[in-house]
């Protein structure tokens, strides 16, 4: 393992000493957001993670290496290059280490590599699900299979109405991943606090959320556990307006033909063009807010 895995100096210190380290993935940098936004924010959620008392390791693929921590270079070099470099999956792991190449990690890929590095948990900001009109597509996003093996927490603003959010949570019940919101009962849709749909339990506290993740792995259960965080009210959009806007581009993406991989990364960048910016904003809040409550989950789980 040790040839595939490189951790930062940074990480490595921390992870040998007992510190709280906090996961970060980067298709967000290279396909979420474009640039030089995503490069800000990637940087800014790491200095977040600092300043409430964790280690941030961000993560991706370079050069074949499984790396979790990178450098500020490494970062605009992702955030640079954009939608060019691979979104990778946990498919597409091997040939891309057997190749040495570069790729972007998902959901699924920043929890198989945190996990690999020993970092429990993992700030994001939505997570992939089920797509609408799954049930003739079978467009599931490998995150919820991850989430069903991979013990990480997972802390995000729910998921966008981009999805099935119904579905998804059938599909997470079945894997048996507790899906825990944060100081609310209902799951939150990523620009909005509400969806309609309730979470299986509320939890307020990052100790409640350290003390069940515990309580997970240590009865051998497995698996991850998926912390839904509500978008902080000041933030939060008009459900209506962003409810068209995400429509208008389901509407598109099925017009153009768009499928498999390129669904999710087209239909942020349509919903972002559709409201005129105001998208990007509250995506960068809700992933600061989410590393914020990260980073003290991982110091009460370490302490
Ligand atoms: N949803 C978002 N923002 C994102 C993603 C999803 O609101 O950046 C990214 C994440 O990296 C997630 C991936 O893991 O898209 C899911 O892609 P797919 O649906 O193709 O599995
Ligand atoms: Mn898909």
């Amino acid at each position: 393992m040790k040839e595939y895995l490189e951790l930062s100096p940074a990480v490595k210190a921390a992870l040998m000493s007992g510190e709280p380290v906090v996961a970060l993935e980067s298709t967000i940098i290279s396909h979420g957001m474009p640039y030089p936004q995503n490069v800000e924010t990637a940087l800014r959620v790491e200095e977040t993670v600092r300043e409430a008392g964790a280690v941030p390791a961000t993560i991706c693929v370079i050069k074949g290496k499984l790396k979790a921590g990178l450098t500020a270079d490494e970062i605009e070099y992702l955030g640079k290059t954009g939608p060019t470099v691979t979104k990778a999956s946990r498919r597409d792991l091997p040939v891309l280490v057997a190749r040495g190449a570069d790729g972007a990690t998902t959901v699924a890929t920043t929890m198989i590599i945190a996990h690999l590095a020993g970092i429990q948990v993992f700030a994001t900001g939505g997570i992939g699900g089920v797509h609408r009109g799954a049930e003739t597509t079978m467009d599931i996003s490998a995150d919820l299979e991850e989430l069903g093996r991979t013990p990480v927490l997972v802390v995000c603003a729910g998921a966008k109405a981009i999805l099935d959010l119904g579905l998804t949570l059938e599909y997470l019940e079945t894997k048996g991943v507790p899906v825990i919101g944060y100081g609310t009962e209902e799951l939150p849709a990523f620009y909005t606090r509400t969806s309609g749909f309730k979470v299986d339990y509320r939890l307020d506290t990052p100790e409640e959320l350290a003390a069940a993740f515990r309580a997970q792995q240590e009865m051998g259960l497995g698996g991850g556990m998926l912390v839904t965080n509500p978008i902080p009210e000041e933030y939060s959009m008009d459900p209506v307006r962003i409810n068209a806007a995400i429509d208008q581009a389901i509407a598109d993406s099925l017009r153009l033909g768009i499928h498999g991989k390129e669904t999710t990364p087209y239909l942020l960048a349509r919903v972002k063009e559709l409201t005129g910016g105001d998208s990007l904003d509250a995506n960068i809040q809700l992933v600061l807010n989410n590393a914020r409550l990260a980073a003290r989950t991982a110091a009460a789980l370490s302490s």
